[in-house]
């Protein structure tokens, strides 16, 4: 078991915790460039493929040396005398949206990065005193320009910074009091995990703002964001409470968008920079469907109750997106310190209002009193499992490679709270927001569930379920769940079924028996999250589950370009030595029949036509593990899992990014590449093998100048981004 039990003796407990600070030793040493993993490799501290070798003697770090046999157990989390369901779960804080970024951001925002030079701190790597570099740390130049920032003009901007953990002073969960929990935002939301549990520290957790709930980002079809980033994290890379690091590159999970905009691994920028990612908002396929703009399904709210027209497929809508850290071989480090956020993108059909009935507006659970995106009853949930040392400070571990496991359950990032609820209809946007852990949810009293959407996508029918599928990191799925069953004052709750032993994947799907009877040696199986039935809806319940959501998109004109086999192993190579793009672990992917290969950004592994469609089929080596893959830029259709397309369950049967492949599975999807061009990548998003380095980039091909093909590579230091050739590029691509 990846935790020790409560009941392991104190000598043992005291071991685990020195194995545990030896670890983070190295941790430090790695984030901070005193040591490469090379390095590590060559002092046989890893193995080559990338396992640790558990051998004594051989920490320079620490002074003293391993014993015999290093503890497999963490010691538990203190948690202070803390209870369960004690504190309530704070509604996310949604982020101010400002009009006309050209005139509200300074600088205004521009087309290719922004090179205007400034005097750089000199406590960043590789800086000596007079350096300069950019304040934009977008890669500069026409390649990495926003694409169609002329014709799709952002026309909202959201300002966010990433820094340490402070006060929240400004907590805006644009609900009222009655909706969350009671909760007063003016008394400032303090960052930690619970009120009766220590702060963290300001180099311990790391989040957008600084600050806790996590954030909501809100947009809508036809109207571009300007995402200004602005990196203020500590200029000293050893500044990081042990472990995550400074540089970021956030990714808008699963965006519609140009790779300049992706967050691509690569393209990271440093403190003291700010990095602008431009959200279009656009539908799949807006410059071949409904160009016109004449189908009223493609829509957005117009704000007074009507729709604006917009080009592409109205069947392309997207909900439910979140944005997360994507640095390379530390995305896990990093969203696990608390860089994450959700983004609900609202439409003609999903607006956020369950009252107007215009014959498009699919009128799901949300409110009432605003024209699009109430939240009233429409609720974010971001699910992850940490862990925190003796003083109460979060705590990671590299070295396990099959994937980190934290022990205590959060939801919004809060300790096991309660939740109060009217008798009626809500909408949950659940996301999987852990490191390595798969959860499976189920309501208490085994009632049913309707599941509406699977990573923000409706699916074709609602499906009516008592227990979720499992439920891979990355993976959002939206369900409603109707309170007016229960009584007021009755109570019902969420519980997570599914067990872990290791961060490889499940052990065991609990029955609901087995994981309400609290006899798991998991921490995190069991109730989660408590609903509390506290009166009746102050104004009728006026939404609708309707039984038609979102057909599939019609591909059957579309000719398949081409297929495509992905292998997702261990036992990876590593054919390149790139400092800054090469990576290795034990985790890997082949691409076709090739050999099973680390990640290095500079690879080209696959490069799809513009405006083509092809057939790729998602393989599982192994089946000792299963792994939760994602794949940006734009939604697939599962056509077969292991071959069969009767074996896809009905909540897979719409659109998807991350393909959960299960031991020894696969999973057969189809995708098209269309409408921006630029580098993107796929990958485990179990972020531990992610890091350990199961991760490819593609690109698409012929996007027409300057998206040339194959690109150069970015390679970020303070003073400025350069290119270099890809460091390989696969045949047949
Ligand atoms: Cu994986």
């Amino acid at each position: 078991m990846f935790f020790l039990s409560n009941k392991a003796s104190k000598l043992r407990i005291r071991e685990a915790e020195n194995a545990r600070k030896n670890r983070l030793e190295f941790i430090k040493a790695l984030a901070d460039g005193q040591v490469t993993r090379r390095e590590l490799i060559k002092w046989g501290i890893f193995t080559a493929g990338g396992f640790l070798a558990w051998k004594h003697g051989l920490n320079p770090f620490v002074s003293s040396a391993y014993a015999d046999s290093i503890p497999t157990g963490f010691p538990r989390s203190p948690l202070f005398g803390v209870q369960a369901f004690t504190q309530p779960m704070p509604r996310f804080d949604v982020l101010p949206r400002n009009p006309n970024p050209f005139t509200f951001l300074t600088p205004a925002p521009t087309k290719e990065a922004n090179t205007t030079q400034q005097l750089l701190n000199t406590a960043l790597e590789g800086v000596t005193p007079g350096d300069t570099g950019p304040i934009e740390g977008r890669p500069p130049g026409p390649i990495w320009a926003h694409q169609r920032f002329d014709t799709l003009p952002p026309q909202i901007a959201v300002e966010v910074s990433t820094e340490g953990a402070k006060v929240n002073t400004v907590y805006n969960p644009q609900v009222p009091s009655s909706l969350n929990s009671g909760i007063d935002p003016t008394q400032g939301f303090h960052p930690r995990f619970h009120p009766g549990l220590p702060d963290q520290g300001p180099l311990a957790l790391w989040t957008f703002n600084g600050t806790l709930p996590p954030k909501l980002l809100i947009g809508r079809y036809g109207e571009g964001i300007l995402f200004r980033h602005r990196n203020k994290l500590p200029f000293d890379r050893t500044q990081n409470g042990g472990f995550g690091i400074h540089t970021l590159s956030t990714h808008e999970h699963n965006g519609h968008h140009g790779a300049e905009n992706d967050g691509f691994t690569g393209a990271f920028f440093f403190p003291g920079q700010f990095y602008d990612y431009h959200y279009p908002i656009v539908l799949a396929g807006l410059n071949t469907i409904n160009t016109a703009a004449s189908d009223r399904r493609a829509g957005s709210p117009n704000g007074s109750g009507g729709i604006t027209n917009v080009p592409g497929d109205w069947r392309e809508t997207m909900s439910t997106h979140w944005f997360h850290d994507h640095m390379f071989s530390f995305t896990s480090q990093n969203v696990y310190k608390g860089d994450a956020g959700m983004f609900n993108i609202y439409s003609a059909l999903d607006r956020g209002n369950e009252a107007i009935n215009d014959g498009v507006n699919l009128r799901l659970p949300s409110g009432t009193a605003k024209d699009f995106g109430n939240l009233d009853y429409d609720v974010n949930l971001m699910l992850a499992d940490k862990a925190w040392d003796a003083n109460g400070q979060l705590v990671f571990d590299i070295f396990q490679t099959d994937g980190f496991l934290g022990d205590v359950m959060t939801v919004n990032l809060v300790y096991r709270p309660f939740f109060e609820v009217e008798r009626r209809k809500y909408r949950f946007r659940i996301l999987n927001g852990a490191v390595a852990r798969f959860f499976k949810i189920a309501l208490s009293d085994g009632s049913p569930m309707s599941f509406i959407a699977n990573d923000g996508n409706l699916v074709p029918t609602p499906v009516v379920l008592t227990q979720l599928d499992e439920q891979g990191i990355a993976e959002r799925y939206d369900i409603v769940i109707d309170f007016s069953r229960y009584s007021i004052g009755q109570k019902v709750w969420m519980v997570n079924l599914a067990e872990h032993e290791s961060g490889k994947l499940p052990s065991k799907d609990l029955s609901l028996s087995e994981a309400l009877s609290g006899t798991s040696s998991d921490p995190c199986v069991g109730k989660f999250l408590e609903f509390r039935i506290v009166r009746n809806p102050a104004q009728a319940d006026q939404s609708q589950v309707p039984a038609t959501l979102i057909p599939n998109p019609d591909l059957s004109s579309v000719p398949v370009a081409r297929t495509r086999t992905f292998k997702f192993g261990d036992g990876a190579g590593q054919t390149t030595n790139d400092p800054v793009t090469s990576f290795r672990g034990p985790w890997g992917i082949k691409t076709d029949d090739g050999a099973m290969l680390a990640a290095d950004f500079g690879r080209v592994s696959a490069a799809p036509r513009f405006g083509t469609r092809e057939i790729w089929t998602l393989q599982n080596d192994g089946g000792g593990w299963d792994h939760p893959i994602h794949i940006h830029f734009e939604e697939g259709q599962v056509l077969a899992r292991d071959g069969s397309a009767s074996k896809v369950p009905a909540w897979e049967k719409g659109r998807k990014d991350v393909y959960r492949l299960r031991p020894s599975g696969s999973v057969t999807i189809t995708m098209q590449f269309r409408d921006f061009g630029g580098m993107f990548m796929e990958h485990c998003h179990n972020t531990t093998h992610e890091d350990n380095a199961m991760l490819l980039r593609w690109e698409i091909d012929d996007g027409g100048t300057p998206f040339l093909r194959p690109l150069p590579t970015p390679i970020p230091r303070p003073q400025g981004v350069t290119f270099e050739p890809p460091t390989e590029v696969l045949k047949n691509i």
